[in-house]
């Protein structure tokens, strides 16, 4: 892919880094939304079932750990009574929300169309595979009964790894959790129940209450033993589609930029006039694509194609090629424009720069689906590239990550 494009002809006049241009708009959205749409396939889905009563705190808790409630944004269709599929926009999350009937004929039909999900799931590579279920329990209920704990014993029985999820548990800000919290916990992890993470049960609270003082915890372990029970296949669906830990995600944008800079320093070996820069494109895109899908956006593709789009063509990549072009020219000695060259160090350097002014313009705008200010994602992409970017001497130096 992209082929077409590496093969074009050079432009005439050296100096030009318009020659971005010559790929033309249309030519970036559409290279964008096949690289990312090819990205989004290889991810696949994370497809968790959550169990536990109407009010337990399932939707707060999705919402807490996945950035939105998948319920309100995402398409959903009726597995059965009391069973909902819903997927996320961006396709790499999906939830089987029981909205809380799990008692007597309801909770038969929930099982049995777990079964057949399960069953097709061993059968085909089905996209519907459930990789962990959360069973949540409002702590205040204080009351763990006896078809409950037969439900958590089927979904296991089912193949399912189930963790156990105690919700809207109390703790104050210096980290302490209420001492009743605890022993019902204790209680519950007594039961011989068969759960994943060793029979642990995760005491959490999804939502700061001020009036209550109580703080946000829990969540972190909670994602932790997901990321532990689930299947390998699963891993990198789910590490885009949490939105609680960054650090996973850097992770991953970090082997990402890695990959495509080493792509970047092969291009370059053979030296090209600078004004080649953009050969580099094409390349750019793709990698730009697999760190949108692996940081996970609700934003349409359509959408964010346009906003590379014009990153690219109009001040965003080129504004920060024009600025390279001039660095070049101030450490080269005699600066010959012509004689000069992008070398693969460079353009390795220059392509990690751009994955790292990517990842920012992702945390900062794309991720929580804020596209309303162009100008700003722009700047920030701009800036931080440039702040990357550094030459002195002639030598380029590394591109660090944000943080780092
Ligand atoms: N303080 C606090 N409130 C919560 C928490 N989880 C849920 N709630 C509240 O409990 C109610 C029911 O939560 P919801 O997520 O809709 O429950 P669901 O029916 O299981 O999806 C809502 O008013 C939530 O704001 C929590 O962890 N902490
Ligand atoms: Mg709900």
């Amino acid at each position: 892919m992209g082929l077409a494009l590496l093969r074009r002809r050079r432009p005439t006049r050296a100096s030009s880094v318009e020659s971005v241009k010559d790929l033309g708009s249309a030519d970036i959205t559409r290279l964008y939304r096949e690289e990312y749409a090819h990205a989004l396939n290889a991810l696949g889905r994370f497809n968790l079932a959550i169990f536990g009563k109407t009010g337990a705190g399932k939707s707060t808790l999705v919402n807490a750990i996945f950035g939105e409630d998948v319920a309100a944004v995402g398409t959903g269709r009726p597995v059965t009574t009391g069973l909902d599929y819903y997927v996320h926009p961006n396709g790499v999350l999906g939830i089987y929300d029981s909205r809380g009937f799990e008692t007597g004929e309801a909770g038969d039909r929930i099982l049995a169309a777990l079964e057949d999900i399960v069953d097709t799931a061993r059968k085909a590579d089905a996209a519907e595979q459930i990789h962990a279920a959360w069973y949540t329990l409002r702590w205040s209920d204080r009351r763990f009964e006896d078809h409950q704990a037969g439900f958590v014993r089927r979904l296991q029985e089912l193949g399912l790894p189930v963790l156990f999820v105690l919700t809207q548990v109390p703790a104050n800000a210096q980290g302490q959790i209420h001492d009743e919290a605890i022993d019902f916990a204790r209680y519950i992890a007594g039961l011989g129940l068969p759960l994943a993470a060793d029979g642990r049960v995760f005491l959490t609270n999804a939502k700061a209450d001020q009036f209550l003082g109580t703080v946000v915890f829990g969540l972190q372990e909670l994602l932790d033993a997901t990321f532990d029970t689930i299947p390998e296949v699963a891993v990198a669906a789910l590490s885009a589609a949490q939105q609680l830990d960054w650090g996973r995600k850097r992770q991953a944008a970090k082997k990402i930029i890695t990959a495509s800079a080493s792509s970047a320093l092969a291009t370059g070996a053979t030296p090209i006039p600078f004004s080649d820069a953009a050969i580099l494109v094409p390349l750019q895109i793709g990698m730009i694509a697999r760190l949108t899908a692996a940081y996970g956006s609700r934003l349409a593709s359509a959408q964010l194609a346009s906003l590379v789009g014009s990153l690219m063509l109009s001040s965003g990549a080129t504004t920060a090629g024009r600025w390279m072009v001039s660095s070049l020219l101030r450490v080269v000695p005699g600066g010959q424009p012509a004689a000069m060259v992008i070398s693969g160090t460079v353009a390795a350097s220059m392509t990690t720069a751009m994955g790292w002014a990517w990842v920012a313009v992702l945390e900062k705008y794309l991720v929580n689906g804020d596209l309303s200010d162009v100008d700003s994602i722009r700047a920030v992409f701009v800036e931080e590239f440039k702040a990357r970017f550094k030459l002195t001497g002639g030598k380029d130096r590394r591109a660090l990550p944000p943080g780092e």
